[in-house]
């Protein structure tokens, strides 16, 4: 019994099927989702500095604006003067709402996968190989049938990509979008690499296409055949073998839930600008009432309590403590935060825009931990 299972589990890891969901235009389709008038317009999404009316830089924007040719980190002005004569919609960042979407998409998954790694705010793995029982044919039908309960629930679309690993399921999913799905079987899998450039592939960015270029690569097809030991000796072992087995789609990184986290954070924007502590107190005893119920859950001990702060003029700040033994009740997290924010608002006169409390250093033993980007990282 215990060998038949064995050559199960065996089987199901040569032969996985991996989805990478990527929501549409995301920010901006969250806009949409609140304000259905928006709909049919050009919608811009942006991170305002500040400093003046239009200084700033453009998060994303919808499909229509795009047209214009708006892209993700383009000045606002610019944006501005594309979109000029047009009934174009600017908008700022609303993280704290985009966040709780998100969260709702990926409960939903959580439901259709094995495991689900979540990358980013509006982007996750699923592992659903035993779902479709190892079946791509299968899996068109899951993937629709996810897009679907999503769409029905929470009104985002998004799309997908479906490969035997991660690689390609990336790859796949950047293949058609808005709303799409691309499924890549094992044995195309070469093939739909093949003529694509080599900066395609996660890792290879500016510098290495260059380098690779004068190597005479160019596709990930002329990568495939280059000598591995050559790609060593230039690039180092660690990326020659990884460079060597992406172009050649051999990936064999598991689908890894994130749940053992090194951290855990909460962050939230305050309903105005203030040097205020109560005001601010009153936000971080939310944003610690839901760490400490994780915490909880996870039957986790910290050793770290940290703050974080979005100033006025968008200078971010963090302060931490470490405590003298693990603590795991919430009165612990509450002193700290607010001893942390006496002490950082006797030092600053700025007024805080966002808000954020984080605990780690945890000593549950945690099998296979993987470093995490944290809130303070990812700002
Ligand atoms: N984002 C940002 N600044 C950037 C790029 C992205 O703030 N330079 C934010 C806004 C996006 C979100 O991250 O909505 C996700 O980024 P994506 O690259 O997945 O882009 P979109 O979801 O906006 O569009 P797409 O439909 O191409 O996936
Ligand atoms: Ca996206
Ligand atoms: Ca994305």
């Amino acid at each position: 019994m215990a060998s038949a299972k064995k050559r199960k589990e065996v089987k199901l890891m040569q032969n996985r099927v991996v989805m990478l969901a990527d929501f549409d235009y995301f920010f901006a389709q969250c806009e949409e989702l609140r304000n259905p008038i928006l709909k049919d317009k050009p919608v811009v999404v942006g991170v305002y500095s500040g400093r003046t009316e239009e200084s700033g830089a453009v998060s994303t924007s919808n499909y229509i604006a795009r047209k214009y040719s708006v892209k993700s980190g383009m000045p606002l002005f610019l944006a501005k003067r594309k979109l000029e004569g047009t009934d174009a919609v600017f908008l700022p960042v609303d993280h704290d709402y985009y966040d709780q979407i998100s969260q709702r998409i990926m409960q939903i998954f959580r439901g259709y996968a094995s495991i689900l790694e979540q990358v980013s705010v509006d982007e996750a793995y699923l592992d659903v190989t035993e779902q479709v029982e190892g079946s791509f044919d299968k899996a068109r039908d899951y993937a629709q049938k996810i897009k679907a309960d999503v769409k029905n629930q929470v009104g985002i679309s998004f799309t997908i990509g479906i490969g035997p690993n991660k690689l390609i399921a990336k790859i796949a999913c950047d293949n058609q979008k808005p709303d799409g799905l691309t499924i890549v079987k094992p044995e195309d899998a070469k093939a739909f690499l093949s003529p694509l450039a080599v900066d395609r592939l996660l890792g290879v960015g500016k510098k290495t296409t260059l380098r690779m270029e004068q190597m005479g690569i160019k596709t990930i097809s002329d990568l495939a055949k280059y000598d591995c030991q050559r790609l060593i000796e230039i690039f180092g072992k660690a990326s020659g073998i990884y460079f060597h087995n992406a172009a050649n789609a051999v990936d064999n990184e598991p689908v890894q839930e994130q749940g053992e986290a090194e951290s855990i954070s909460r962050i939230g924007t305050l309903k105005q600008d203030t040097h205020d502590l109560a005001f601010i107190l009153q936000k971080t005893d939310e944003l610690t009432e839901a760490i400490h119920k994780e915490v909880t859950e996870k039957n986790l001990s910290f050793k770290t309590v940290s703050i974080y702060m979005v100033m006025t003029d968008l200078n971010s700040k963090t302060r931490s403590v470490t405590l003298e033994q693990p603590a795991k009740d919430k009165a612990t997290i509450t002193r700290n935060v607010r001893s942390l924010f006496e002490r950082f608002l006797g030092e600053s006169t700025l007024e805080v825009r966002r808000v954020g409390v984080k605990v780690s250093g945890f000593s549950k033993e945690e099998p296979r931990q993987k470093p995490l980007t944290s809130f303070f990282s990812a700002q």
